[in-house]
């Protein structure tokens, strides 16, 4: 019969794999954070009818960001078609939404909630390079 309680290599074994994984686990982590700045640009962008300002914003290949949206007039809506993200911005605070730029090239950002006749018009260019 054994002296040793059964159980104890076996745990410690399973610490012993549980920090590895750990550590493997926080290297990981480590290595997803950009070089760039950990805290997101914010840009404030205001819409009234049918004009976004500022209506040109410049951004860095692959540059994370927060948009501040605001509203004087009627609830807009802020669409990057091509970044596949958008937001409700109805007058009153601020909505934030956040977007990582893609490659150089202009994209172009719009509002998709019709708020009259120009709406067709009311849209920004982000250049990014
Ligand atoms: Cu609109």
């Amino acid at each position: 019969m054994q002296t040793n309680t059964p159980h104890a290599p076996r745990n410690a074994a399973r610490r012993k794999w549980l920090m590895l994984a750990g550590a493997a686990a926080a290297l990981t982590a480590l290595s997803r954070i950009p070089a760039r700045a950990a805290t997101p640009r914010v840009i404030q962008v205001h819409a009234k009818r049918f004009v976004f300002t500022p209506n040109q914003i410049k951004l860095a290949p692959h540059e994370s960001v927060v948009f501040e949206l605001t509203s004087e007039d009627v609830p807009m809506g802020f669409s990057i078609p091509q970044y596949g993200v958008r937001a409700d911005v109805p007058p009153g605070p601020p909505v934030r939404l956040a977007a990582q730029a893609g490659e150089a090239g202009n994209v172009e950002f719009l509002c998709d909630i019709f708020c009259g006749s120009g709406h067709e018009t009311m849209n920004g260019s982000l250049i990014v390079g």
